[in-house]
């Protein structure tokens, strides 16, 4: 499992911003940064995703998560109005597997950012009400067992003998 990864972007602070911009329908903020040109980007407290000032290797393709598709869509829009250009809007991309929704946008370096959401349509929705209806009511534990009275076989052979 990859725990984070960083990219060097060569403006730090347009690339934050662009960042906060596209990945907040995602979930994302600046949970990290260092002296305005390092900052770590995640959901909650833990970053995941670096950004730091400095000359870009080469474009790479990062993808991010999503478990339903409105935020891949609010990520494609969030995006081309903060500078993006345009690698392929929202949609399901058969190719790959057929519920597979992405979109595809290059940042200010770029970089191939995709923002995907592999569960058939509804799925994700279906599953967050399970997971709900869970937390509210807890399984009951199953009764204990009677504990089986002591002696009680010695005492039954004693009065049969
Ligand atoms: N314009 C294409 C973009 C597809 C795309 O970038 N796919 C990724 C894999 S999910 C890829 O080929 N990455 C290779 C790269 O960016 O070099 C679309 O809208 O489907």
């Amino acid at each position: 499992m990859i725990d984070h990864l960083g990219i060097k972007v060569r403006n730090f602070e347009a690339s934050k911003k662009f960042y906060l911009a596209a990945l907040g329908p995602l979930g994302y903020s600046v949970v990290m940064e260092f002296g305005g040109i390092a900052a770590g980007l995640g959901i909650g407290r833990k970053p995941d995703f670096w950004i730091s000032q400095g000359e870009p290797s080469g474009p790479i393709h990062l993808a991010f998560a999503s478990d339903k598709r409105a935020p891949v869509d609010a990520f494609y829009k969030a995006a081309m109005a903060a500078g993006a250009k345009d690698n392929g809007p929202p949609g399901v991309r058969e190719h790959y597997h057929p519920n597979y929704y992405g979109a595809f946008v290059f940042d200010l370096d770029g970089n191939n950012i995709e923002a995907v959401c592999h569960l058939p349509q509804g799925k994700a929705k279906a599953t967050a009400k399970k997971a709900a209806s869970k937390k509210a009511a807890p399984k009951k534990a199953a009764p204990k067992k009677a504990a089986p009275k002591k002696n009680s076989a010695k005492k039954t052979a004693k009065r049969r003998g």
